[in-house]
């Protein structure tokens, strides 16, 4: 059991795009909800980021990005998981600028002075995915000087290339970052 006291959980991009079935979706993403349901009761504050592009975002592959378009705005694929989006106190938005990819959270969102204002120090990151933005999230977190854990049994890797989520697990833990289970952090099987 770690100690909760000063804790934000930040629910990276769980969405209907990322998960099985959608546009750019993750193979069993949807483990992802149960933990981080769990996790949220244990914590201050809880943050869920979602991935909102404009229809012709400079990360999808008609505008030379490497992605099919996702999470646009105003479309059932950038809705948030509905238990999720019942759980989160903040939601955050990013890559809204069409010519701008933010995989990271806290990329212009002003996320780490609103988590300082509300007394956070440690950040318990999970969703998806951990290739891209749970690491971007990740890494960022540790750069704005927060207590960064990874929850290994919450997170998904797209793994375009076989290791890209082990490899970012890895960057993360280089980064000061720990990457724990949830039943580590919270010390008991879940309920
Ligand atoms: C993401 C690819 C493209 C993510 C976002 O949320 O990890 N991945 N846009
Ligand atoms: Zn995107």
């Amino acid at each position: 059991m770690l100690d909760l006291a000063g804790t934000a959980l930040i629910a990276v991009d769980v969405q209907s795009d990322f998960l099985p079935g959608g546009a750019l979706g993750v193979p069993g993403a949807d483990v992802v909800v149960a933990p981080i349901r769990e996790l949220a009761t244990h914590v201050n504050v809880v943050v869920a980021t979602r991935d909102f592009h404009p229809p012709r975002h400079c990360s999808f592959t008609a505008q030379g990005g490497p992605w099919p378009p996702h999470c646009v705005i105003a479309t059932p694929g950038a809705a948030l998981h509905p238990d999720i989006d019942a759980v989160a106190h903040v939601i955050v938005s990013k890559g809204t600028d069409p010519s701008l990819e933010q995989y990271s959270g806290f990329d212009g969102t002003g996320l780490a002075g609103l988590l300082r204002a509300r007394g956070v120090r440690q950040a318990i990151i999970a969703g998806i995915a951990t290739d891209y933005c749970v690491r971007a999230t990740a890494l960022a977190a540790c750069a704005e000087g927060f207590a960064t854990i990874v929850v290994l049994d919450a997170v998904r890797a797209v793994d375009l290339r076989p290791g890209d989520g082990d490899r970012a697990l890895d960057d993360i833990r280089s980064a000061g970052g720990r990457v724990c289970t949830r039943a580590k952090i919270v010390g008991c099987p879940p309920g």
